[in-house]
């Protein structure tokens, strides 16, 4: 796969979920270093690959760190660190309790690896619009033996009784909250109003120190063809409050409450 064809179906969404993306770009990345070595061809990589899609922050901090230290040994630490974090994020599940009934939404590496984990009774899985990210969440959750129910985004009240925790992915760790796909939020909220617990899963690598800090809008066209004299809009990613989340377990530990918002 060549830099444009990487740079597009990364944009297209057809690799999608931050730790994706930035596995992917990162792989391109240490071919390139190993066949041109670290000159302006790499730069402009790193470049395009950044901004393709701009609210996930771990390839952000991936290219930062390689700023430092220039070297493919360096490329390799990072791909690896992002390899073993799903199974490094299972590790953790024992904090949940088991037999539970789960409610997620979208798709995300960390999530799945997290939501397996835990030996769930039953998932509810939105499907996620505009783009439907949350039937490969069924799909891949349904495969591995669990009992799971594909419902609509708007559906996540009409199940909330029979919820007991919600389980999320996650695109940056803010001091203002963690970001995640758009209709994350009106569920942790949902999900606390009911006295139910909001887990959130993901890597240390996507704690986001940024200050200039973009919240992708899509293309309107995801959502409608159009309708005239309709704006439409197509945010996608949202910023859940750290007073909904009960705790997050990342590839290093367990936080209850918001007590990795310390760590930022
Ligand atoms: C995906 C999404 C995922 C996070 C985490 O959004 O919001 O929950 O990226 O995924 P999109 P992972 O489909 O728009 O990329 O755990 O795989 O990093």
């Amino acid at each position: 796969m060549d830099l444009e064809e990487l740079v597009n179906k990364i944009k297209e969404v057809k690799i999608q979920g931050a730790r994706r993306i930035a596995l992917e770009s990162l792989r391109f990345l240490e071919n390139l270093a190993a066949q041109r070595g670290f000159g302006p061809e790499f730069e402009e990589a790193c470049e395009r690959l950044r901004s393709a899609r701009p609210t996930a922050v771990v390839l952000f901090n991936c290219l930062e760190e390689l700023k430092r230290v220039r070297s493919r040994e360096k490329l390799r630490e990072l791909i690896s660190r992002l390899e073993s974090s799903p199974e490094k994020i299972a590790g953790f599940s024992g904090k949940l309790g088991r037999n539970l009934s789960i409610l997620t939404h979208c798709h995300s590496t960390e999530a799945v690896a997290l939501i397996k984990a835990v030996e769930p009774e039953v998932v509810y899985a939105t499907e996620t619009r505009p783009l439907y990210q949350g039937v490969k969440t069924a799909e891949e959750l349904s495969e591995s033996g669990i009992e799971t129910v594909l419902i609509t985004d708007s559906a996540s009240g009409a199940v909330i009784r029979d919820v007991d925790v919600a389980i999320f992915g996650c695109d940056a760790i803010r001091r203002e909250g963690v970001v995640n796909k758009v209709g994350t939020l009106p569920m942790a909220a949902l999900t606390r109003a009911f006295g139910k617990k909001v887990i959130f899963a993901g890597t240390e690598l996507k704690l986001d120190r940024r200050e200039v800090f973009t919240l992708e809008e899509r293309d309107p066209s995801e959502v409608h063809p159009g309708i005239p004299g309709v704006k439409i809009r197509n945010p996608a990613f949202d910023v859940t409050p750290w007073r909904f989340v009960s705790g997050f377990v990342t590839d290093v530990g367990y936080y209850p409450g918001d007590s990795l918002r310390d760590r930022i």
